[in-house]
């Protein structure tokens, strides 16, 4: 056979071969490039291209480029963006069960968080996101959530009183900071930096690694290692994208999960262990021995209200979790 025919002939076989049709998700999260959040969503993006040979990429937009996060989690709802990877902020407008993860001194360390979440009380939340319109892949991790503010160094509760303090959109949040004093103002994360910048507010609470990767040291002075509520971060995606899988890419969309959680939770283990000083170098002036019992106390008439709202069994059920 001539080369030219045998040219030919090899060119009509590869133009029969189906193209690999191959679909790239949107994921989004508000926080910086190289932040736990970032760390973790590009590992689920690498893991699900190997596991799928290429088939199925997802592109991550940081950085609060989609929107901020309830802003981002309807768009996934609507199946107009495929996967978030946010706090649990404000999850809890769009499936009520998962409130409960909110309560302030709920958790007492990241291990009782972290075994809490990946056990069968947090598995069985996950299985109330369908019916909501959303499928919650994994349990991602924020962290312990601390104060910043511009007003003065916060030692208890009583420090605390008076100061307006940025806080998300959770009202399971804002009902146990009132009873600290706090004046909190709900808002969307996009607008925090500013907000702080021009005195909007006087102050905000997040994680160690939101405040690193955020530079909120450029613009709050004190920051108090209150420690009041631990925020569980979620991976989730649109029912129009998994509901399409196969069984064996959803075991691959699971895998990928996994090793995403495992890779935020071992940035948030650095920045917790690093970040502090960095912000101290950085020009905060942090309080590091909190009167973390005066916050405990005030949040007990708050505790009366999960109660009815949670079940004080739900509650003590988490609690007990050693
Ligand atoms: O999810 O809104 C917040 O304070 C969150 O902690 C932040 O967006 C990371």
């Amino acid at each position: 056979m001539s080369f030219k025919l045998f040219a030919l002939a090899t060119a009509a076989c590869l133009a029969a071969l189906p193209v690999q049709a191959q679909t790239v998700l949107k994921l989004g999260h508000v926080l910086a490039k190289g932040s736990h959040y970032d760390v973790g969503a590009n590992v689920f993006c690498d893991e699900l291209q190997k596991g799928t040979q290429g088939r199925i990429r997802c592109q991550v937009f940081p950085a609060s480029a989609l929107g901020g996060e309830r802003e981002q989690i309807e768009a996934v709802q609507l199946g107009t963006q495929d996967m978030v990877l946010t706090s649990t902020g404000p999850v809890g407008n769009f499936v009520p069960e998962i409130r409960i993860v909110d309560v302030p001194f709920l958790f007492r360390d990241y291990d009782h968080a972290r075994k809490t979440l990946d056990g069968p009380i947090g598995q069985g939340m996950l299985a109330s996101f369908p019916k909501h319109g959303l499928v919650g892949l994994a349990w991602s991790e924020n962290g312990f959530r601390h104060m910043t503010n511009n007003k003065r160094p916060i030692v208890s509760a009583t420090d605390a009183a008076g100061l307006k303090m940025r806080t998300m959109e959770n009202k399971v949040h804002m009902e146990g900071y009132r009873t600290f004093g706090i004046l909190p103002t709900p808002m969307a994360f996009p607008e925090v930096f500013g907000a702080l910048q021009q005195g909007v507010v006087d102050g905000q609470e997040n994680p160690i690694p939101v405040i690193l990767a955020s530079k909120f040291s450029q613009v709050q002075k004190h920051l108090s290692l209150t420690g009041h509520v631990y925020s569980p971060a979620l991976l989730i995606t649109s029912p129009r994208v998994y509901d399409k899988l196969s069984e064996a890419d959803k075991k691959v969309f699971a895998d990928a999960a996994r090793a995403s959680v495992a890779a935020t939770r071992k940035k948030v283990n650095d920045d917790e262990a690093n970040g502090i000083a960095q912000l101290e170098k950085e020009g905060m002036q942090v309080v590091r021995q909190v009167n973390g019992n005066s916050f405990r106390e005030a949040t007990r008439s708050a505790y009366a209200n999960y109660a009815k709202d949670f079940g004080a069994d739900r509650i003590a059920a988490i609690q007990a979790i050693k």
